[in-house]
């Protein structure tokens, strides 16, 4: 069993940066307090020579209320003593859009076909996660295979977000990318 503490999370051994660059398509997404990436969410991860880490992602958001736009989305990422442990500064194209300095973990990863995110924005007095959000990422649109399902509903369980998750679709009823 596990205990819930944001300190004890179990992340990635020996993660690899260079191999879970490329596109990820977010096919869940457990969401945050002031949700804001709706769905048709594709991240494009990229590290450059320096090996320093970036990306670029889309989503469907809706701002002011009710005004739905595609979000364009840039973040760097800051590398910390644990490789699969990175603080993550986001900011969107337009300024209208969410910006901000958030925890990105990489949970597991086969890097050819899912990954599991994990950020906590607010952690407890208990030490446990008041207010986080995770997005499970697979390298294909169409979602998980039914292999790597029964890994990712582990990982949920370990991460104490089992069941907390919606689907996220790839509809692409706006132009994205
Ligand atoms: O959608 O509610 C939310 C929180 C997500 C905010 C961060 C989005 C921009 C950066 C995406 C980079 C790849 C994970």
């Amino acid at each position: 069993a596990q205990d819930c503490q944001v300190a004890n999370i179990p992340v990635m051994q020996n993660f690899d940066k260079f191999r879970y660059a490329g596109t990820w398509y977010a096919v869940a997404k457990k969401d945050p307090v002031g949700l804001f990436l709706l769905d048709n969410i594709v991240a494009n991860m990229m590290v450059d020579q320096d090996g320093l880490m970036t990306a670029t992602a889309v989503g469907r958001v809706i701002i002011l209320n009710n005004w739905e736009m595609c979000a364009n989305m840039l973040a760097t990422f800051e590398e910390t003593p644990d490789p699969a442990k990175f603080k993550m500064k986001y900011w969107g194209a337009s300024a209208v859009l969410q910006s901000g300095y958030d925890d990105h973990w990489v949970i597991d990863t086969d890097y050819d076909n899912y990954a599991v995110h994990y950020s906590c924005r607010q952690v407890d007095y208990d030490g446990t996660c008041l207010d986080g959000y995770s997005f499970i990422f697979s390298r294909h649109p169409t979602g998980l295979r039914p292999e790597d399902q029964r890994i990712v509903t582990q990982r949920k369980q370990e991460i104490c977000l089992l069941g907390k998750y919606r689907r996220v679709a790839h509809t692409s009823t706006l132009q994205l990318l």
